[in-house]
């Protein structure tokens, strides 16, 4: 039974520590929140295979997941310390200060971070100590320590007679339990447990309502950040482009472009990074005669463009979701590049998000006259806070890891040979030319169709900046048959295409391949995302009756 309320002890300062961390990050500096902190330092050192793992069974759910696993393995560590607390209440000490470290080194070592961040983590890991030790000395089956020499081993608790469970302040080797003595004790024991169990209760109590009433006023505090930030976006007005996009083709279906609700997300940002738009600065240095520092009314002083474009991930899987398409507005990168007098000798763009994501960009692609561009508008919209408000990077053509930085503050011209951005330095390809790729969306894997009557096969496919010239379906073993592609506004966009089919009765496996611009026809070898991106073929299994 005892063991009981010393496990809850360790939760309960555990509980009342990282509540009271939470608020003061929430309070002063959300980045140095000591959970997320935490959160990030994880996901930056997971390994690779794992993170992908991560990414392909769990998709966007794997932060909420990673979160979850943290608080069980906090919880079960902090039961273990409240356990071990009761014969070495230094173990529980010294194990909340090492959580408080260890808080503190992830939030300060996060991008941006400033000492400070330390706080949060040490006031938890403190409190946690300070409470576990308070509670370790109240908690039932322990004599509070003035009553401790004579009331030694005696606790009239049901669990309060094994001879060493309390050796810390209790002195049991030194009494006969059938001398005189002891008789006339018991009484004071007897009273003072039950004044220690109440103590215990008591201070338990206050700590658990103080750790939840800490949590309310965090959550709310965090409420309070987000509709402040969601006010600020609706607050930007977006400058009319310059160059308006092209009008989509005629006969172009609605779901042609991704809505901003339905864009995929991929990045490793535990915590959106909330940025003011009336703070965001954008840095650029480096390689570069005049290096400057633009605000977001310097940079929509600038002549603006929209274009239709599609961002693909290098994690997306043959036939997978991670690709969308979106009008976006914003300010051409290369001229701007152009004006700062770049090094010719500085092969590699590095910019780098508010949330320490650093993205490299050959140099020779944001200027070969593509539409990199610097995005503050996503569909007519100011950019969604997901999706890299106030400002993203986008470069046609590659894929997100290799160009199209969102959340960006920085942005560096130096060389491959002297840095290595993020994902790179996790061992995938420097340049990210996004793969020629086409998928089927309809019908669905597995759909049981109507034999005999018209169905229709669907999807798109794309070869970013090369442009598909064709695509062709295989019906089982068919001969490969030509479906109508759709024109799209560009070619850096994907195409939709489809084919018309009458199934005959039974099962049929259907398949896509597409051909790109130059001619080249997309592979049928399969290969994994890593390092440079999946290829194969789209393929899926239907029936008719
Ligand atoms: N700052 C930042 N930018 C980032 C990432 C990130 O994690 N942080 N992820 C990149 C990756 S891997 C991709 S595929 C695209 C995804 O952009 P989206 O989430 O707007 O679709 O953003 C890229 N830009
Ligand atoms: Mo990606």
């Amino acid at each position: 039974m005892r063991w009981r309320s010393d496990l809850l002890s360790g939760l309960i300062a555990a509980g009342a520590g990282v509540a009271a961390g939470e608020l003061l990050a929430a309070a002063a500096r959300p980045g140095a929140s000591p959970v997320l902190s935490v959160g990030a330092a994880v996901i930056d050192a997971t390994p690779t295979p794992v993170k992908e793992f991560a990414v392909r069974t769990a998709g966007t759910a794997d932060k909420p997941l990673l979160l979850t696993g943290i608080a069980i393995l906090t919880a079960l560590l902090a039961a273990a310390l409240g356990i071990a607390a009761r014969r070495r209440p230094l173990w529980g000490v010294l194990g909340f200060a090492a959580f408080g470290v260890a808080g503190a080194v992830a939030a300060v070592t996060r991008p941006g971070a400033e000492s400070a961040d330390v706080l949060p983590s040490a006031l938890a890991g403190l409190l946690a100590a300070v409470a576990l030790t308070a509670l370790t000395a109240l908690r039932p089956g322990t004599a509070p320590p003035a009553e401790a020499p004579t009331a030694a081993g005696h606790e009239p608790t049901a669990a309060g007679h094994e001879p060493d469970a309390a050796g810390h302040d209790l002195t049991t080797a030194d009494h006969d339990p059938a001398t005189p003595e002891h008789e006339r004790t018991t009484a004071t024991a007897n009273l003072s447990g039950e004044r220690s169990r109440r103590g215990f209760l008591t201070t338990a109590t206050a700590l658990s309502v103080g750790a939840v009433v800490a949590g309310g006023l965090t959550g709310l505090l965090r409420r309070r950040a987000t509709s402040s930030l969601a006010e600020s976006r609706a607050a930007v007005r977006l400058p009319a482009p310059a160059e308006p996009a092209p009008p989509l083709p005629p006969g172009t279906p609605p779901d042609f472009l991704t809505r901003n609700a339905d864009f995929y997300r991929v990045d490793t940002a535990l915590t959106v990074p909330r940025i003011d738009p009336a703070d965001w600065r954008l840095r650029i240095h480096g390689m570069v005669r005049n290096p400057v520092t633009l605000s977001l009314d310097d940079l929509l002083r600038r002549r603006t463009v929209e274009r239709f474009l599609t961002l693909t991930c290098v994690s997306n899987e043959v036939g997978g979701p991670y690709t969308g398409t979106a009008r976006w507005l914003g300010v051409p990168l290369a001229a701007l590049l152009d004006e700062l007098g770049v090094d010719p000798g500085a092969d590699q763009l590095v910019a780098r998000g508010a949330d320490g994501m650093t993205i490299g960009t050959p140099t020779r692609i944001v200027r070969d006259g593509r539409d990199a561009m610097l995005a503050v508008g996503m569909n007519g919209e100011p950019l969604p806070v997901t999706h890299g408000f106030p400002v993203r990077m986008l470069t046609p053509g590659l894929y997100g890891y290799a160009g199209s930085c969102k959340w960006i503050t920085e942005l560096e011209l130096t060389t491959f040979a002297a840095y290595d951005a993020y994902w790179v330095e996790r061992g995938w390809a420097a340049e990210g030319p996004a793969k020629t790729a086409s998928r089927i969306d309809r019908p669905a894997p597995f759909t049981r169709l109507e034999s005999g009557t018209n169905a229709t096969i669907s999807g798109v496919a794309w070869a970013l900046h090369t442009g598909i010239a064709s695509v062709e379906v295989q019906i089982d073993d068919g001969p490969w048959q030509a479906a109508t592609v759709l024109p799209p506004p560009s070619d850096d966009t994907w195409v939709q295409w489809r084919l018309p089919w009458k199934p005959a009765p039974g099962g049929h496996t259907l398949r896509v391949r597409a051909t790109d611009r130059a001619g080249a026809v997309q592979t049928d070898a399969r290969a994994t995302p890593f390092p440079d991106g999946a290829t194969g073929r789209h393929t899926i299994s239907v029936s008719a009756v």
